[in-house]
């Protein structure tokens, strides 16, 4: 664990519990959302080759993140838990504010967790899939870096108010993908998508959810996750 900046043992079952693995980023965008919205869970790290019976009693579909409501209600998608934190009380504009925004930011959404993820997977582990699957995956990772780097030229996020949910949705599988062959990436043009990326790579956000906690098991006293330092993320001049 690291020092335990916001890191404290908590007694009580009232706070919900989050399921979740660090590095995975399902899990990483369901804590940005979380914090953003400052809404405080109690984390419990998943080994994912050896999870928790409890969290197969949550979720049989055994992925993360998961989270579990003190009223016992599961949620079970990222995505859901993005927006279940959001309606907690999301900062101002962070949400899409209009029916054409909301389709807009779920769209990106979808495209990322479908056709992205699947090539990202592919061009990140070649051996695990036949060559011919393998062979185009980066050329599709490309296209979508180009469409979001096309869209961030001609607004900073892809929030329209700011730095929303499709760019806490998407923003870690970039940050995935860009660190698969982190020379090959910086050779890319793409300096709008570049500015995007390392804005959140060097934001208080996504530092305040990365900090290490051991391996959840029963009967451990549980830690609060409750990032409490800047809970938004801007391009400031430095990126601007
Ligand atoms: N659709 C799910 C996908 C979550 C997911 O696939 N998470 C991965 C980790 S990044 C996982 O738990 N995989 C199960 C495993 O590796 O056993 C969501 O959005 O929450």
């Amino acid at each position: 664990m690291s020092a335990g900046r916001d890191i404290a043992p908590v007694e009580d079952g009232v706070l919900p519990v989050l399921y979740s693995f660090r590095r995975c980023p399902y899990a990483m965008r369901a804590r940005l959302a979380l914090a953003v919205s400052q809404v405080p869970v109690l984390l419990r790290e998943v080994v994912l080759r050896d999870k928790p019976a409890a969290l197969l009693a949550a979720s049989p579909k055994a992925t993360v993140p998961v989270l579990v409501l003190p009223d016992g209600r599961v949620i079970d998608q990222s995505l859901d838990i993005m927006l279940w934190a959001a309606a907690q009380g999301a900062p101002e504009g962070w949400l899409p504010s209009d029916d054409a925004a909301n389709a807009d930011a779920h769209a990106w959404v979808a495209r990322c967790d479908g056709p992205f993820k699947r090539a990202l997977d592919r061009f990140k582990y070649p051996n695990r899939y036949p060559a011919e699957e393998a062979e185009g995956a980066r050329e599709a990772c490309m296209a979508f870096a180009g469409e979001l780097d096309e869209t961030l030229a001609s607004r900073p996020y892809l929030g329209r108010a700011g730095w929303g949910l499709a760019d806490t949705a998407v923003a870690p599988f970039v940050r995935q993908f860009a660190a698969v062959d982190p020379s090959w990436f910086d050779q890319q043009r793409w300096p709008a998508l570049k500015t995007w990326l390392t804005a959140f790579l060097e934001s208080d956000l996504l530092s305040s959810v990365m900090d290490k906690y051991p391996p959840w098991q029963p009967g451990q006293p549980d830690l609060r996750f409750a990032p409490v330092r800047s809970p938004t993320l801007s391009l400031s001049s430095r990126h601007a």
